[in-house]
């Protein structure tokens, strides 16, 4: 999702803000480069010469102002701005107000842009974050297998789908009775929810290849007969500009409530995200994100706006861990880590709260400039390599892993052997994750001591950590030789510690 658009607006911002001194002239070359990633990206000419005259004023405005970075203010200024193009956040879905009437919301869309998987996508939604009780029906009369597809997606999720077999296509009228025919068994679908206690009915509809007459009438004559609470636009966002284009004419003619942008996954430019709200006005209430059914986000502008800057979605992130932390026992070891009590136990916790987190890579690109980073080194991380450093502390007996001052010195020495034999690690290895647990240990202090947890959420912050992760340093050479890390600022704890001896 927006790779092309994330690097080339990187690279412009990059050099724009590494300038140093920002002046009015600089900064028009570096802001005319920024049009251009956006115009690469498929985003309309009129939409981009808008927003590049917001952002100009507002940038030089900030060359004014004393006292701040301005090339950190030009980034500000281009996300605030990416933010307010896509925006504002809106994935309400309105509901009906009268007790016993069903929620009712249509998908409308070109053909094969996403609609009946959305419809599936959507209740699964309903069902498990907003605690519904969803109907799909069946509106797709065109297509012969479409009826099977919903019942087979509904099935799959034990949602019900009402359906009706298709009147056969008879003569000039066969075309005019479908359609009548569509809106026929949405009305039947709505009273048949009534009946069963459904409280949200989806009304699947038709697509066709281009906007036709024929195409309109039918949605029209749907709205009119059963009043949908929302009518929401499906549109595939891979097709770019035509995307844009026909929720146009779908706008004009049907007044949508909301799009939902499929396909995302597959759009790496993004130039639909980026113009559908400013020429339908309509926002983006939902995005598409992949086949599979759990593959439906609530789009936010503004992290929307943090991934195409690659300033990572540090919301998401949070959001993420959430999920997967235990919160009790994320407290009690956050309480241990606070009291310099960390040991390995609470590592291996750790350890096995980032693996459920998913493959490190997709977790990484979430830290604030760490998808650049991660690109420029090649590096790979599966959760795999934390394998080995979990086998090491799973020799470990429970003494040990609580703690860890009996593996240090000589007479840690038996012990470390043993858990190297156990682990079937190398010695050094051993010693190494001891070593390491130590410096993440000190560093942790010296964070939480500093107040200053919220340093690691800094793409600096990350930068001082990474020789400190498990098996970091290899990460950190990677980095350095692509150019990409400066190192950790400041001095290691270890010179720290000579400065003292030569003091002495
Ligand atoms: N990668 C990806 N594929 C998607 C997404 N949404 C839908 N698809 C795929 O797009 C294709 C068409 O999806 P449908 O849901 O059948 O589209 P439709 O609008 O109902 O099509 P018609 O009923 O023919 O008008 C299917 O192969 C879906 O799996 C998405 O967010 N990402
Ligand atoms: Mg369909």
């Amino acid at each position: 999702m927006f790779d092309q658009l994330t690097d080339t607006l990187g690279g412009a911002i990059s050099r724009l803000t590494s300038r140093g001194k920002l002046t009015a002239g600089n900064m028009d070359e570096g802001l005319r480069e920024v049009r251009k990633a956006l115009l690469e990206a498929d985003v309309s000419i009129a939409v981009v010469r808008e927003f590049m005259d917001r952002v100009k004023t507002k940038a030089i405005g900030q060359l004014q102002v004393k006292g701040v970075d301005p090339g950190q203010q030009v980034v500000k200024v281009v996300h605030d701005e990416l933010t307010a193009l896509m925006g504002p956040i809106d994935t309400r879905i309105r509901e009906s107000e009268q007790a016993g009437e069903p929620t009712i919301v249509m998908l409308i869309g070109l053909q094969g842009s996403g609609k009946t998987t959305t419809c599936g996508k959507l209740s699964k939604y309903l069902v498990e974050k907003k605690k519904k009780k969803p109907l799909l029906v069946a509106a797709d009369l065109q297509r012969p297998a479409a009826i099977d597809q919903l019942k087979v997606l509904g099935e799959s999720l034990g949602i019900p789908v009402f359906s009706e077999k298709p009147v056969e296509k008879r003569g000039l009228t066969g075309l005019f009775k479908r359609g009548s025919q569509a809106a026929q068994v949405c009305a039947k679908g709505i009273e048949h929810a009534k009946q069963t206690g459904r409280d949200v009915v989806i009304l699947d509809t038709a697509g066709r290849l281009h906007i036709d007459e024929d195409l309109m009438k039918e949605l029209q004559e749907i709205r009119k007969r059963c009043s949908p609470h929302n009518v929401f636009l499906v549109c595939d966002a891979m097709t770019g500009q035509d995307a844009v284009n026909s929720a146009k004419q779908f706008n004009d003619e049907m007044s949508i409530d909301g799009v939902i942008l499929t396909k995302m996954d597959g759009d790496a430019r993004g130039g639909a995200a980026l113009s559908v709200k400013a020429v339908t006005g309509k926002t983006i209430k939902f995005v598409g994100t992949g086949e599979k059914l759990e593959k439906l986000e609530e789009f936010h502008p503004e992290r929307m706006a943090g991934r195409i800057l690659d300033m990572g979605d540090v919301v998401s992130l949070v959001e993420k861990a959430q999920e997967v932390v235990d919160q009790k026992q994320a407290e009690k070891s956050a309480t241990r880590l606070m009291s310099g009590r960390f040991n390995f136990e609470d590592f291996l916790q750790q350890l096995n709260m980032l693996k459920k987190m998913g493959p490190l890579k997709g977790l990484m690109k979430m830290i604030p400039g760490m998808g650049q980073i991660m690109k420029h080194a090649q590096v790979e991380m599966t959760g795999d390599e934390l394998k080995p450093i979990e086998a090491i502390i799973q020799s470990m007996t429970r003494d040990e892993r609580k703690n860890p001052e009996l593996l240090s010195g000589r007479t840690g020495g038996s012990r470390r052997r043993r858990i190297a034999k156990g682990s079937g690690a190398d010695i050094n290895e051993v010693n190494g994750l001891i070593k390491q647990f130590k410096a993440m240990k000190r560093m942790i202090t010296e964070m939480t001591q500093g107040g200053g947890l919220g340093q690691l959420m800094t793409a600096q912050g990350v930068q001082d950590m990474v020789p400190r992760m498990p098996g970091g340093r290899a990460l950190e050479k990677k980095l350095r030789e692509a150019g990409v890390s400066r190192g950790p600022r400041g001095p290691r704890p270890k010179r720290n510690k000579n400065k003292k001896r030569r003091r002495r």
